[in-house]
Order: C-alpha cells, then sequence, then structure tokens
C-alpha cells in the first residue's frame, strides 16, 4: 500500500491551524528552535526488517493480520512509515531472514521508497534448517573449530550480501556463553571469539564498521560472552580502528546508567550505533520512550553533548536503529510511535542550554543543573518535531493518519489475516 502524497497534504492543512499556534509558543519558548527542527528533519532512524511483524515471546505469538511475507513488502512497510514521518528513511536486513534474492531489485524498491540500507545483522544464535553444525553451545566461541569456521563463514557471507545492497556496516550479536557454572572456561570463550571475530573483521572492506552488540542475559543466563559494554570495548580495542561498540538500551542490568556508558564510550571514539527500546524488567523490547523516558532524554543528553564535543554529524557518525517487538500492537504504530519518542528525546537534548548547565557544573551546583536537565525534559516540544515533519514532507499526526487511512486494514486485504513475517 502506498500513501498518495495529496492525501498528507489535506491532513496536514485540516490540522495547520493548531500547529502552527502551538509552534509559535514553543519558538518563543526555545531560543535555538530553527536549529533543532533542521537536526530532526536531517535525523534517520533505521527499522530493521524483523519489527514489521508480530513479535513473540518464549511462551507464544500471535500474530497480527496483514504482516508482510516478502522482503519486498517488508520494503513496503518501512516505505509507509517514512511517508509518513519523513524520518525512517533506512532499512535493517538480518540474515537469513530476509536473503534478497535479486540485490540489484531489492535496491532500486528501497530507493523508489527513499530507503537506504542500514547495517546487515549475522544470526549465530539460532539453526537454520539446511545447517551443518549446530550453534546450541555457541557460535564464535565454541569448543570444536568447525562450527567457529561456519559462524565466521556465515558472517563473511552477510558482508558479502550487503555489499550488494550498499550496507556500510555489520552488526554481530552472539547468544554466546554459557547456562551453569564450570559449563564454559571463560579465557579460552573469549579468545575463541577474538580469533573469530579477526577473521571477520579482516574481510570488512575499507568503508565498513563492525558493531559489536552486547547483552547481559538471555538465552544464556549464568554468563555472556560480550556481555557488557566493557567487553565488547576490550574486544573492538583489539579489532581496530573499524570496530565499535553498539549499545543496545534492553541488554544491561537493572538500573545500569546507560547515559554514563554511551559518554566514556564515546570520549573513547567507540561507540558505533545504537538500538533503541524500552523495558521495565530486562530485554523487554518495549516502544521507545514508552516506560523511562527521563532515561532517554538523558541518554541523548550525553550523545549531543558527546558528539559536539568530537565535532561529530549527529544523523551519520553513528547508527541509529529501532530494535523492539511488537506483541500486543500493530507493528507499525508501535514504529510510528517509537521514531517520535526518540525525536523527541533528541530535540529536548538539543534544547538544553549547555553554556548554563557546564556554569552549574563547574560551581558544583547541584540544584540549578538538575534545574536546567528537568526544565528541558519538561518542555513539550512535540511542535518542533512536528514542524520538522511538515517541513520533510511528512504528516503533522502519523499516526491518526494512518488510523484515518485505515492503513492495518488495507494491508489486511491486500495480504490476508493469517500472515506471519519472519523473525523474531
Ligand atoms: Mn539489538
Amino acid at each position: 500500500m502506498q500513501l498518495e502524497k495529496y492525501k498528507i497534504q489535506q491532513h496536514n492543512d485540516d490540522l495547520l491551524k493548531g500547529h502552527e499556534r502551538r509552534l509559535s509558543y514553543i519558538t518563543s519558548e526555545i531560543e535555538n528552535s530553527e536549529a533543532i527542527i533542521q537536526k530532526v528533519v536531517d535525523f534517520q532512524i533505521a527499522i530493521p526488517s524483523w519489527a514489521l511483524g508480530t513479535g513473540g515471546t518464549r511462551f507464544g505469538r500471535f500474530s497480527g493480520g496483514g504482516e508482510p511475507r516478502t522482503l519486498e513488502e517488508k520494503i513496503e512497510d518501512v516505505g509507509l512509515l517514512h511517508s509518513l514521518n519523513q524520518s525512517s528513511g533506512a532499512i535493517s536486513l538480518h540474515i537469513p531472514w530476509d536473503i534478497p534474492q535479486d540485490a540489484k531489485a531489492i535496491k532500486a524498491l528501497a530507493a523508489q521508497h527513499g530507503l537506504k540500507f542500514d547495517a546487515v545483522n549475522s544470526n549465530t544464535f539460532q539453526d537454520q534448517p539446511d545447517q551443518a553444525l549446530t550453534y546450541k553451545f555457541g557460535s564464535l566461541q565454541n569448543v570444536n573449530k568447525a562450527i567457529r569456521k561456519q559462524a565466521i563463514e556465515h558472517n563473511i557471507e552477510v558482508i558479502k550480501q550487503g555489499i550488494e545492497l550498499g550496507s556500510e556496516s555489520l552488526t554481530v550479536w552472539l547468544s554466546d556463553g554459557s547456562c551453569f557454572p564450570g559449563q564454559l572456561n571463560f579465557r579460552k570463550a573469549y579468545q575463541n571469539t577474538l580469533e573469530s571475530l579477526q577473521e571477520i573483521y579482516a574481510a570488512l572492506p575499507d568503508n565498513w564498521k563492525l558493531f559489536l552488540e552486547y547483552k547481559a542475559f538471555e538465552p544464556n543466563f549464568y554468563s555472556t560472552t560480550v556481555g557488557d559494554w566493557g567487553q565488547s570495548y576490550s574486544y573492538v580495542q583489539k579489532l581496530g580502528n573499524k570496530a565499535y561498540t553498539l549499545v543496545d538500551l534492553g541488554h544491561h542490568l537493572p538500573n545500569a546508567n546507560i547515559e554514563q556508558i554511551v559518554a566514556l564510550l564515546l570520549m573513547e571514539g567507540k561507540l558505533g550505533g545504537f538500538h533503541f527500546n524500552d523495558s521495565k524488567y530486562g530485554d523487554d523490547d518495549l516502544t521507545a520512550g514508552a516506560i523511562k523516558p527521563y532515561q532517554l532524554f538523558l541518554i541523548f543528553n550525553e550523545l549531543v553533548e558527546g558528539m559536539d564535543a568530537r565535532g561529530m554529524n549527529h544523523a551519520t557518525d553513528l547508527g541509529w536503529m529501532i530494535d523492539a517487538s511488537h506483541n500486543v500492537k500493530d507493528p507499525l504504530e508501535d514504529l510510528l510511535q517509537s521514531v517520535e519518542g526518540i525525536m523527541m528525546s533528541y530535540a529536548q537534548a538539543l534544547s538544553v542550554d549547555r553554556k548554563a548547565l557546564e556554569e552549574a557544573q563547574n560551581n558544583n551546583d547541584v540544584v540549578r543543573a538538575q534545574e536546567i536537565l528537568q526544565n528541558a525534559f519538561r518542555t513539550d516540544v512535540r511542535a518542533l518535531v512536528a514542524e520538522a515533519r511538515l517541513r520533510a514532507g511528512g504528516a503533522l499526526n502519523p499516526l491518526e493518519l494512518y488510523r484515518s487511512q485505515k492503513v492495518r486494514e488495507n494491508l489486511i486485504a491486500e495480504r490476508g489475516l493469517k500472515t506471519v513475517a519472519t523473525g523474531l
């Protein structure tokens, strides 16, 4: 399904008066609002190909209707999101869930929707039907050299697929670890993983980046071989200057200070990318900003401060992606909400009075520092984010337009009620 431009235009015309009223108030309140709007226009968040269908837990999966059945339909869905918010201009593929049969045609289809290919993701946390050896006891860490080799070759194959699509980064997430004490020699598991990563790294084109994602626990419940940012940092340091740590918000132990992690990785020049989601208990993969919006704001506050300190381009120097699972919501509606939540946190972080904050910090004025941050967080910047969408050609209220155009009903009519997208 495609959303015609005139429908977006009509929707915007209907909402314009109220929008302009709110915008004029907020621009009078925030000094640098024009610069914020432009930065929000430029900021794009990749949508992973596995987030377009209904997700599941290990207890069950309740599919929604009209889910994309093919890679082509997944691209159409991301194209639809992008036409609504003009902020989802990239898709991230998971191999082998989404292997393009004809890379040229897929690339052309994506370009038609204004989409680029973000990082490609390898998968050695599941066995595939035609796979010779099992990853039950790990992949890159495995005690069996033949299994490690199989996993290395898979990653190299994913790089090749990515080159065909114009992708420029590989994300490696390993479920490797152990479930019980004594199962694993930690040092040997680390060494095997490092050597395997070195072989994968050697296959990276010069202009590529390797992102090493960490996760505290699950599916292994005693140890994880890339379990936290320190372990990921230790690997990427040894790999070289094309290797970076990737932060997934849901992959920390409860109450971890993610904003501090982000600040230090940025300082070391080793923060490569981001996976957005939110959680209450663990790796819940909920809508970004749904549970802890203040934390998301504080993370963006460090991102903006740290990227500016290094003269980085906010939009292009780090990889931004949503990594969420939608068990009870329409996945497309959930993704629209996530992007909105991310953009609001970003806009709020951009509005922080940096000079005043630095002054407060230098004077140990704790109260003033808190006031500055909370003032930014408590300011309603939705009109700034909406204005960015309007200028980019998107909808003032994407979710409202999605519903009024009965997008899901149309997708069900096109694809059927009982479709299941590949993914988790
Ligand atoms: Mn992730």
